[in-house]
């Protein structure tokens, strides 16, 4: 399986995040990245090449056009203040205030971030921007004629609504690639979102349209980050109704319960009939993952690639959360391999 990466992601390395109550370094290191190619390389997964620059235009299908300028432009907009710790959000337009756009830094930043964890450097502008270009060239390998490929994004990109960052995403590399394939002709897309947590980003931007099926498996909103979408019952309105499934499950949750989850996002998706699926590939339900609470162990997901494998269909892996660093490059690859081994068998 072809793997695009970029030496980029180095650019991001956010300080702090607040994580009950304390000042903590930042789960969403440059490391896991680091961790996850080093293991494609040890199990020689296949070739690892550099992503293409497709430019502005095909995030520009997914985030609104003053978004992007707001983030591209932030931290020049910090530095002009003579600072240059990492810049985040703490003020929200929560209920009762108003959603207008203010003139300020911390206002705009506010106003386009829903979470205080998704942290603005020198470089992360770029980091997310050369990972959503290494979604994009892993869409175009298979557009090509490959039956998979990973994309080896960093930072993660499933939190990231249209004009929202948010939970350490700040463009959303699975939604970028999925308009792409239906930009470049294809009719209908499944997306299964596998990380921890729900993608309530990608559900977001395509709760309202019948050409994006969206299934996500991850811990419920009850109890889990981002608490504010998830549920069961959110299926999708007006177009999109019927073409978005939530399987919010409780902590502790191990691969029985897990795997019956995604039996039933991939019957959806057969039923869907997509020409092809993107994986939002998160391994943080891992049983060490240091902020989350699922109980899944390495072998499994050899299962869980192979499964996917099953549904027939051209797959590109897009890389998303997972924080048991020591681990994360195990267990992605071992989704890949799993994949690899299933296809082989067919
Ligand atoms: N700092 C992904 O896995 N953490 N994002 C809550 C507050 C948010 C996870 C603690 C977790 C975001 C891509
Ligand atoms: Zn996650």
């Amino acid at each position: 399986m072809l793997t695009i990466y970029s030496d980029d992601h180095h650019l991001h390395h956010g300080r702090c995040e607040l994580m009950d109550g304390q000042l903590m370094p930042c789960f969403e290191m440059p490391s896991r990245a680091d961790h996850v190619l080093q293991r494609v390389k040890d199990r020689d997964l296949g070739p690892v090449q550099a992503p293409q620059d497709f430019g502005l235009a095909p995030l520009q299908r997914i985030h609104s056009r003053d978004y992007l300028e707001f983030f591209k432009n932030a931290w020049a907009r910090w530095t002009e203040y003579g600072q240059d710790g990492d810049l985040l959000p703490y003020t929200w337009p929560a209920r009762t205030l108003r959603r207008v756009l203010p003139t300020s830094l911390h206002g705009q930043l506010g106003y386009y971030s829903f979470d205080g964890g998704a942290p603005i450097t020198a470089g992360t502008w770029q980091a997310a921007y050369s990972a959503a270009q290494v979604a994009l060239t892993a869409q175009q390998a298979i557009q090509q004629g490959a039956r998979s490929a990973f994309a080896l994004c960093r930072p993660p990109g499933h939190h990231a609504a249209s004009d929202l960052m948010g939970g350490y995403c700040y463009l959303n590399n699975a939604a970028i690639a999925a308009q792409a394939f239906l930009d470049q002709g294809h009719a209908k897309v499944a997306i299964i979102d596998v990380d921890y947590h729900h993608g309530n980003g990608t559900q977001s931007i395509f709760y309202d349209r019948s050409d994006v099926l969206f299934t996500s498996i991850h811990g419920h909103p009850e109890a889990e980050f981002p608490f504010f979408l998830g549920y069961a019952d959110e299926l999708g309105e007006g177009p999109g109704e019927g073409f978005n499934f939530n399987y919010p499950l409780p902590a502790g949750s191990g691969w029985d319960t897990w795997s019956a989850a995604l039996e039933a996002a991939c019957q959806e998706t057969e039923r869907f009939d997509a020409d092809v699926i993107v994986v939002s590939l998160g391994v943080d339900t891992f049983k060490d993952d240091p902020i989350s609470q699922f109980k899944l162990d390495s072998p499994d997901y050899l299962a869980m690639g192979q499964r996917i494998a099953r549904l027939g269909r051209p797959t590109l892996f897009v890389m998303e959360g997972g924080y048991a660093v020591a681990e994360i490059g195990i267990n992605a690859v071992n989704v890949l391999e799993g994949f690899e081994q299933a296809g082989a068998a067919q």
